[in-house]
């Protein structure tokens, strides 16, 4: 675009109109939710599903999250949008449940904008009542960041979602001991490792080591681990062998829209149609 002269100064988000037409696509309710599939390790099947927020723009193709995300958190948008995410990911486990499937828990990204609002447990339970289906039917994830930084501040808005049955999943988390201290205080159910730790983990012995450490010491909270970013064979069999619980990456699945994930689930039920 014409007032655009310096691409390498103008990052997209940047762009003079590139707020306000976020905010027609979230009004037109152009947004949408892929899910990518969480493994169990162990049987290899899916245990649960994150809802990644993607922008079909028109102009630019694709919007990915890193450049959305901050995009919302920029502009007043965030809070609608998050919100939004949390209900539109539990209608779709309600739509898989009524088409007679067995959806497994949904995780949303819940980004500290939202962990903020005063009102962010009760718009979240809000929706549970509505449009959840039993429990425990979500998953809420919150960066490690966030956490180390404020998490003691959030500790009852923690808990009261533990109350309703949500679990909560600490993201882009490293592989250093020095948060479970803090973690201990806290209604957290799973630590997801940060998809650059398990790239190392393969060719550094010492990453692999460090990852034993924190599966032991996560096992020993009670928490289960999840490797992010797998792409490999020989690091799925090496976080079996280190005992890590569960999954995520290209090697088992990309992040699929909503259609995708229904065939997926329906060949997890063989015995689906017949009952
Ligand atoms: O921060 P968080 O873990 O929620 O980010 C998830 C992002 O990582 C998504 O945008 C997703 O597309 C991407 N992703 C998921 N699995 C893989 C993978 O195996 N490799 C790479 N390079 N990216 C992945
Ligand atoms: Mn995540």
């Amino acid at each position: 675009m014409g007032d655009i002269r310096d691409a390498g100064l103008c990052r997209l988000a940047e762009a003079p109109s590139f707020e306000s037409r976020l905010r027609e696509a979230v009004e037109a309710e152009q947004l949408v939710l892929y899910y990518q599939p969480k493994f169990d390790l162990a049987s290899g099947s899916i245990c649960g599903l994150e809802a990644l927020l993607r922008w079909e723009d028109p102009l630019h193709g694709l919007v990915a999250p890193d450049e959305l995300i901050p995009a919302l958190e920029h502009s007043d948008l965030m809070l609608e949008v998050g919100s939004w995410a949390i209900r539109h990911a539990l209608s779709q486990r309600l739509a898989w449940h009524i088409s007679g499937l067995r959806p497994p828990s949904i995780a949303v990204n819940v980004s500290p904008v939202q962990l903020r609002h005063p009102d962010f447990v009760s718009t979240t339970c809000e929706s549970l009542e509505t449009v959840g289906v039993g429990t425990p039917g979500l998953e809420v994830e919150l960066a490690e960041s966030v956490i180390r930084e404020e998490g003691n501040g959030h500790c009852g808005k923690l808990r009261a979602l533990g109350d309703r049955g949500v679990r909560i999943a600490i993201d882009d988390c490293g592989t250093d001991a020095a948060h479970f201290e803090q973690l201990s205080h806290l209604p957290v159910c799973e630590l997801k490792i940060d998809r650059p730790h398990i790239a190392r983990i393969t060719a550094d012995p010492a990453q692999a080591a460090a990852l034993r450490a924190t599966v032991e010491l996560a096992h020993a909270r009670k928490l289960t681990v999840l490797a992010e970013g797998v792409e490999t064979v020989a690091q799925r069999q090496l976080l079996r062998a280190l005992k890590c619980d569960r999954m995520q990456g290209y090697l088992a699945s990309r992040p699929l829209p909503a259609p995708e994930v229904a065939l997926l689930l329906r060949r997890q039920v063989p015995n689906q149609v017949s009952h």
